[in-house]
């Protein structure tokens, strides 16, 4: 081989192999992810991707989904021209057409059904991406619809509403300069790569690590304390701690004097935890649940990190959650160095140091100019305190038209597999008098929909990125886009400007800038999004312009210094300005089954304890959705790489109750809960779940967890699912065909 082909073979960038490295990101995952990537492209074509090495928040790294990005990219799945649908919903029979015919049909559509049923019968819903939704909820909000609402119905802001609720701001943990961690409860080794390595680091320094987790998740294996709750119980676990911290004197007596409401009462209510209660409810040791109150509540610095997902994904999660960030305060480690900070919210909310203007972009007119959203009367703490509709009260609507139809949804990334009763959810996308999905794959969420338009990827679009090490990365397409895919923002500008909306104007100067392209002049998308994003940054003193200037990323110039106890100055923004054990806006709302001003443990809706009956029949409690690393949610299924790690849908079973149920490792098994719903999985016989649990992950296409979970579920507070907590049974209905081979993982 002469040494030019050697370089090819090796994929070596350079002039001689034409190979060229290009910075791009991969949004493959979530935000607090999302790794800076190398795509090395040979004749517009990415050949290969490594992960960016100056990139603070990755650091040259890329999981096993990051690395198969080609696959992604490259997908037989993708969608390569606008569609029209020719059969009948479900059919999959779609015709190709242009982007002006199916623009054009979108944009009558939503005067048509403006017109006859007012703006509000239309959805404007967006999936796991994240980059386009400044600009989609501002769409929504221009043409004049409430309902803009995003997965994050289902995600996060669950969580944030319980440390809302708490102290008027979410706190994130200070990992690099804390003592001891609690980590209630993420599982970063397989969620999120660049927070377990900070998390690895912290255990190579010597810092305490305390785990909540029913699962023996690889994270728990790095903790010096394993709290291996029973699923949905963390709301007691986290009184009992408080109770002990409070018993032993080892509270922050001055906070609680004199910036915190309600303590009285919470220590009261904590006092009835007593370690035996809390024992006998969440089945951790009670010796092991003293030493760990101990552990968090004396350590020089402590700091809590929590999860999107987990425990709010319960029927009493934003309790459960607030009862656990109670003890932040209550100790003394909010707002403090090595505890939970405050920062601003940057860039798509995610705390970055820096300020921008999202928010005035996204709310172009007030709540109050329009009718009420989805949600809003079941989920009336949600509503207060989430700028968006709560997306789980779609089926409702549409079936009962209650208080207004829902005809139309524009979606973004839509998979009607991630919602609890996914069958329910999809009969009522299917009444919908017209719906047009935006995504990457032809899905089968898409094949419900009236137009389908193909979304580019991130490495084919403009992407802007803020990382909490106050580092921010712009980067421009590597290849030409996929067939004829367009970035969701230009295809919101486009509906834009089909809509005759008034998208554009910011302020006079922005205006000015863009020569008022919109409606008249030849559209130039790509100048719309940086000057939308030039505006909103604008506060910060960064500019587009700069950030192109450096293409693998930059540090944000002159970063406010941080500052911690803000709230002596401030007082905390809740309705009384202190820190609240009982939450005033809970309070207001008390009257409702399980809404309460202190953060009060109740049982999981369907639980052993809760409805002993039901548990006769299902024996098992069902958690759903615990993260595998080679897939998220419905979409590396599709990539043959990590789709080979782990080829059949299988539950995980604990050994023991393979044992109790003559279910061997392999053995296909119906899994049931009491909706009598069923699916056929493969037995995963595996020492991670306890027993008396067993967890599946969700979104497989051939096995939908998510059938399983009635669809009204759903935390009262939040309106999230009780996703990791219900009852269950397993019955074993074929042998294993391979025979029996042991335990795996
Ligand atoms: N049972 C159970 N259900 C769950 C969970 C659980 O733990 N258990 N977890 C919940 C949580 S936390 C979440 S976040 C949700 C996730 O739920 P979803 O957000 O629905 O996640 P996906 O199905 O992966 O993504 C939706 C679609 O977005 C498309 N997409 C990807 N990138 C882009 C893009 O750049 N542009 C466009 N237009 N589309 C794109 C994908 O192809 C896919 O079809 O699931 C929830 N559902
Ligand atoms: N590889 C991969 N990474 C992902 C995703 C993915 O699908 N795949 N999804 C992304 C998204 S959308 C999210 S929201 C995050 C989630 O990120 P994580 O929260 O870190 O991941 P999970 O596996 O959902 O949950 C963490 C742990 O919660 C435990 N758990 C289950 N039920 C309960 C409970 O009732 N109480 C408590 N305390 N713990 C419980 C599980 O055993 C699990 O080990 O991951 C993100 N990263
Ligand atoms: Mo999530």
């Amino acid at each position: 081989m002469d040494k030019l082909q050697k370089l090819k073979k090796a994929k070596i960038p350079g002039e001689a192999t034409g190979i060229e490295v290009r910075k791009s990101i991969c949004t493959i995952c979530d935000p607090t992810t999302q790794c800076g990537l190398d795509c090395y492209v040979k004749d517009g074509r990415i050949i290969k991707v490594e992960g960016s090495l100056e990139n603070p928040h990755s650091a040259g790294t890329l999981c096993a989904k990051g690395a198969a990005q080609r696959q992604w990219v490259y997908s037989e799945d993708r969608v390569r021209t606008p569609l029209k649908r020719v059969g009948p919903r479900g059919s999959g029979r779609f015709e190709p057409i242009s982007w002006t015919e199916a623009l054009d049909t979108i944009a009558e559509n939503l005067q048509k059904l403006k017109k006859e049923s007012g703006p509000e019968s239309v959805v404007f819903y967006c999936g796991y991406p994240k980059q386009l939704r400044p600009f989609l909820q501002r769409l929504a909000f221009q043409y004049g619809s409430p309902n803009y609402c995003t997965e994050s119905s289902a995600c996060h802001t669950a969580m944030a509403m319980g440390w809302r609720l708490d102290y008027g701001t979410p706190a994130a943990p200070d990992l690099a300069n804390t003592s001891c961690l609690l980590v209630w409860t993420a599982n970063p080794l397989h969620s999120n790569t660049p927070t377990a390595r900070r998390i690895l680091d912290a255990k190579e320094r010597g810092v305490k690590i305390i785990v909540v987790d029913p699962r023996k998740s690889p994270t728990a294996g790095v903790a010096d304390i394993h709290l291996q709750l029973r699923p949905g119980t963390d709301g007691a676990l986290a009184l009992a701690m408080g109770n002990v911290i409070i018993a032993e004197g080892l509270h922050d007596k001055e906070f609680v004097a004199q910036y915190a409401h309600g303590f009285e009462d919470y220590k009261a209510y904590a006092a009835t935890f007593t370690l035996e209660r809390a024992e006998q409810i969440t089945g951790v040791p009670a010796a092991l649940i003293r030493e760990a109150a101990i552990m968090y509540a004396t350590a020089k610095s402590a700091a809590m990190q929590p999860s999107a997902a987990p425990v709010v994904h319960n029927t009493n999660g934003v309790q459960n959650q607030r009862a656990a960030a109670a003890l932040v305060g209550l100790t003394g480690n909010f707002d403090v160095p090595g505890g939970n900070v405050v920062g601003p919210a940057a860039w798509l909310e995610f705390g970055s140091g820096f300020v921008t203007r999202e928010h005035p972009y996204k709310m172009p007119r007030p709540w109050s100019d329009m009718p009420p959203r989805l949600g809003a009367q079941r989920f009336p703490v949600w509503t207060e305190m989430i700028d968006q509709a709560q997306a789980m009260d779609f089926p409702r609507q549409v079936n009962s038209g209650d208080p207004y139809p829902l005809r139309g949804m524009v979606a973004f990334g839509l998979n009607y597999r991630m919602f609890p009763d996914s069958k329910g959810w999809l009969a009522a996308l299917e009444k919908l008098d017209f719906i047009a999905v935006i995504d990457p794959m032809f899905t089968d969420s898409g094949k419900y929909a009236d137009i389908i338009l193909p979304a580019a990827t991130s490495v084919e679009r403009t992407e802007v990125r803020a990382y909490p090490q106050k580092y921010v990365v712009y980067t421009e397409p590597v290849i030409e886009p996929v067939a004829e895919a367009r970035s969701d923002t230009d295809i919101i500008f486009g509906l834009a400007e089909k809509l005759g909306l008034d998208y554009q104007t910011l302020d006079a100067e922005h205006t000015a800038k863009l020569g008022g392209f919109l409606p008249n002049g030849a559209p130039d998308f790509g100048a719309a999004f940086d000057a939308a994003l030039d505006w909103m940054f604008q506060p910060n003193g960064m500019t587009m312009a700069q950030l192109k200037a450096h293409p693998g990323g930059m540090f944000v110039p002159d970063p406010p210094a941080p500052a911690f106890k803000k709230y002596q100055a401030k007082g905390f923004p809740t309705a009384t300005g202190k820190m609240e054990f009982v939450s005033s806006l809970m309070e207001k709302y008390s009257d409702r089954p399980g809404i309460a001003g202190l953060p009060e443990y109740n049982e999981p809706w369907m639980s052993p304890v809760s409805t002993p009956d039901l548990a006769a029949d299902y024996p098992l409690v069902l958690g759903t959705g615990s993260r595998l690393p080679m897939f998220v949610h419905s979409r590396m299924f599709r990539a043959p790489w990590t789709r080979s790690l782990r080829r059949d849908a299988m539950a995980d079973l604990n050994p023991a109750d393979g044992a109790r149920f003559g279910i061997a490792h392999g053995d296909m098994v119906e899994l049931s809960t009491p909706t009598g719903v069923a699916i056929q999985v493969k037995a995963n016989l595996t020492e991670l779940v306890p027993a008396g649990v067993v967890q599946m992950y969700h979104d497989y296409p051939e096995a939908d967890a998510n059938s399983l979970i009635p669809g009204d579920y759903l935390d009262p507070v939040s309106g999230f699912p009780g996703y990791k907590s219900l009852l269950c049974a397993v019955k074993k209905i074929a042998p294993s065909a391979a025979g029996a081979q042991g335990v795996a993982r």
